[in-house]
């Protein structure tokens, strides 16, 4: 809302003119968004504590997590907050790209709060029902892609990366693949939360990612250079990235192990959903494949397991999802964190090299 503000301002003073570049409010919005969450953080802990708002845990997990009990959850509302407040002053609010991002967000934080609300009342793991989850985030994302083609956002060509023309057009059919992409980052994302700084991390990771692909699609310049479609406003979103990194770094200083709070069902499905809806509005739903490989190992991992059972009564691992795994064949909590963490880097890294290379 400050930019809306400031810029027609901008004509008097020079140096209001900064605040006119993306990067620049990106940077901001960083800034703001740690320094709020920081401070924010340390009262919303003392205050979920006071409240006894604290997670349940499942008895049937690795016996580990048992001293965990009692931490309290609901951190992403002040992930969120702290990345909304941001937002509102440094973000653009006549991008289209910018708003049905943050459209998903805010209703995968109203369905994960309220799924976090019954667990937290009810004091069990159980909130609402995975039908219920389900309809309500294929609703969701389904209308955000459908948004995305009726405003001209998007096409609905599908690019696959290494090769700078597109694959097919889908045409409505679009819709469906796009909600499933977003459908799936927001699920993928909450089944990593299950260890102390485990999701948040490659979160900020992909997320940069993410939002620096988003601002070179929005260049024009950049964009035909390096051969990829270029998508008008869609830059904006990297100011609302700025916003969640610097959220999620301060929420990471309170979630790092031992953990002080968990970011809930709140934090984990919304920020999934933004992942996976930036993925799809700069055309990088398969590159997100890479992006987001820890969440789409951690995923593929309950998945496999979960068949496996079906069909052979026979598990492929100790327990999914994968970092149970790793815990349960004896490797300490904060080892698979951070190796985690190093495969969610190198894939960023990776990610972004094959942009040179179509
Ligand atoms: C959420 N949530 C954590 C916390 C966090 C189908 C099946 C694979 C689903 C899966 C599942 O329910 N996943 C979704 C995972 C929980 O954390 C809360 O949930 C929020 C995220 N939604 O923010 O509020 C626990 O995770 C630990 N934790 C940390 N640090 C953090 O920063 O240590 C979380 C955040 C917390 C805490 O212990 O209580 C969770 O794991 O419940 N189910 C599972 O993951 C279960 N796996 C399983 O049943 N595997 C089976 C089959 C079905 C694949 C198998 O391998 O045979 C395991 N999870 C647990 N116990 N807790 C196993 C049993």
């Amino acid at each position: 809302m400050l930019f809306h503000w400031l810029y027609p301002l901008s004509q008097n003073q020079a140096v209001l003119n900064l605040f006119r570049y993306i990067t620049v409010r990106s940077f901001i919005a960083f800034v703001v968004a740690i320094i709020v969450s920081l401070v924010w953080g340390k009262r919303f802990i003392a205050l979920m504590k006071l409240r006894q708002f604290g997670q349940s845990i499942r008895e049937d997990g690795p016996q580990s997590h048992l001293k965990k009990k009692g931490t309290p959850t609901f951190g992403g509302v002040f992930i969120i907050g702290s990345a909304l407040a941001a937002t509102l002053i440094c973000g653009n609010f006549l991008s289209t790209p910018f708003l049905i991002t943050l459209f998903v967000m805010m209703s995968y934080f109203f369905l994960g709060g309220l799924d976090d609300y019954y667990k937290v009342l009810k004091k069990n793991s159980k909130g609402v029902s995975a039908k219920q989850k389900l309809l309500w985030q294929f609703l969701t994302a389904g209308l955000a892609c459908y948004f995305m083609i009726k405003y001209n956002v998007t096409d609905t060509n599908l690019y696959i990366p290494f090769i700078k023309e597109p694959i097919a057009d889908l045409g409505w059919g679009y819709v469906i693949f796009g909600a499933f992409v977003i459908v799936g980052s927001s699920n993928a994302v909450n089944l990593t939360d299950g260890l102390d700084g485990l999701a948040i991390g490659p979160v900020i990771i992909s997320a940069t990612t993410l939002g620096l692909l988003a601002y070179v699609a929005g260049h024009v310049e950049l964009a035909q250079y390096l051969l990829i479609p270029y998508i008008p406003d869609v830059g904006e979103n990297l100011v609302l990235v700025g916003a969640l990194v610097g959220a999620g770094a301060g929420f990471l200083w309170y979630n790092a192990y031992p953990a002080e709070i968990f970011m809930g069902d709140v934090g984990s499905l919304s920020l999934g959903g933004v992942l996976g809806t930036i993925a799809v509005i700069t055309k990088n739903e398969f590159l997100f494949v890479i992006v987001g490989g820890v969440f789409v190992m951690e995923a593929v991992s309950v998945i496999l397991q979960v068949v496996s059972y079906k069909l052979r009564q026979k598990r492929i691992f100790k327990m999914a999802p994968i970092h149970h795994h790793f815990e349960l064949s004896g490797w300490p909590e904060t080892k698979v964190i951070v190796r985690f963490w190093i495969i969610s880097l190198v894939l960023a890294i990776l990610a972004l090299a094959s942009l040179k290379l179509r």
